[in-house]
């Protein structure tokens, strides 16, 4: 929930930069557990499904009870396997539907949140019951013909196993030392200058206009408009800072970025500190092409309008000219290839 409001952010949150590190944390622990949670679900799907399908017992009041519970169930398991399908997808980047993934996973969030609630309330006294009893029978009752089929710890075990394979196979996107046995993770770090990249310079339409000699950004404030080049920019004081790029779809990487802090840029049009910024793009094609900054981040001197990554000046795949780049922030608003500026009143 916390990385759908740093993403769709709710009137009642004001988004602080720090901890810098706060997206690349819950982004990361939420496209993990999300992963983890597969094989899980399966498991847990597999051993049930067989009492999906028993006679109701007899009774009326017994029956509506039981529908009533197999009812949330079907909430249950639509709802998780909804979310698990949909982020999936969105990881690899398809989208074979016409709604908006970002509104429908949040939203599906809610139900699948109701109803474990409801679920777990329902079986609280199964529940209880269970955990007072040993893992197995004390003396084997099981008849011959069961000896081959696994035990409740050979399932257990068995979907943790599984549990875990499927994170160390995927979370080298997000953690560094899992890189190189993560052959799973949708982002092993190509890209120039040691940086993923997720969309190229050729499709949002970039490639001529980021090159072009006569490239201005455009800084509008309150009461005046001033152009800046390249080397206006480079003449200001620069700043380094050792910051993440941290992708909504789950991988992250941090960068030495150096360029002027934006809050700078802005005091040249005549705007104070701690103004809300919308930053725009050369972009012509897809959507991520503009961002809005909130005034704390913008009074962040960390929030820089980079110039150079990694030592070197910016690739037109990072946004060459010049990128936003500001701590705790979703990937998806580090808009590169900035143009313009718009100081909001
Ligand atoms: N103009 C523009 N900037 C953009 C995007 C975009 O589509 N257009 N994609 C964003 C996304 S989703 C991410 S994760 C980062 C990735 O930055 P990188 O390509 O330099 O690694 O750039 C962001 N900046
Ligand atoms: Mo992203």
């Amino acid at each position: 929930m916390w990385s759908h409001w740093q993403y769709s952010t709710p009137g009642w949150l004001t988004l602080s930069p720090r901890p810098t590190q706060l997206y690349r944390w819950t982004q990361g622990i939420h496209v993990i557990s999300g992963t983890a949670a597969i094989p899980l679900l399966l498991v847990k799907l597999w051993s049930v499904f067989p009492r999906l399908f028993a006679r109701p017992p007899r009774g009326a009041r017994a029956r509506i009870l039981t529908l009533l519970e197999r009812g949330s169930i079907a909430v249950l398991m639509g709802s998780a396997l909804f979310m698990l399908v949909s982020g999936t997808l969105n990881i690899i980047g398809w989208y074979p539907w016409e709604f908006s993934f970002r509104q429908t996973h949040g939203a599906m969030a809610w139900v699948a949140i109701g109803s474990v609630l409801v679920h777990v309330a329902v079986k609280l006294p199964v529940i209880r019951e269970a955990w007072g009893e040993p893992v197995e029978p004390a003396s084997p009752e099981r008849t011959p013909v069961d000896v081959d089929a696994p035990t409740r710890r050979d399932v257990l075990r068995g979907a943790f196993l599984a549990s875990g394979l499927a994170v160390v196979l995927t979370a080298g996107q997000a953690v560094p030392w899992l890189r190189r046995i993560s052959v799973f993770s949708v982002r092993p770090g190509d890209g120039p200058q040691d940086l993923p990249i997720n969309r190229t310079a050729r499709s949002a339409g970039t490639s001529t206009s980021a090159l072009d000699p006569d490239w201005v950004l455009e800084v509008t404030g309150a009461d005046r408009t001033v152009r800046l080049t390249r080397d206006d920019l480079l003449a200001m004081p620069q700043r380094t800072h050792r910051l993440p790029i941290a992708c909504v779809e789950g991988w992250s990487r941090s960068a030495v970025w150096t360029g002027v802090p934006l809050r700078d840029v802005i005091a040249l049009a005549g705007a104070g500190p701690r103004t809300d910024v919308v930053v725009r793009s050369l972009q012509t094609k897809g959507a991520f092409g503009s961002s809005r900054v909130v005034g704390n981040v913008v009074a962040d001197p960390r929030t820089l309008l980079a110039l150079q990554l990694n030592g070197e000046t910016l690739d037109i795949e990072h946004g060459y000219p010049c990128r936003l780049i500001a701590p705790n922030r979703p990937g998806v608003f580090q808009t590169k290839w900035l143009n313009r500026l718009e100081v909001q009143a």
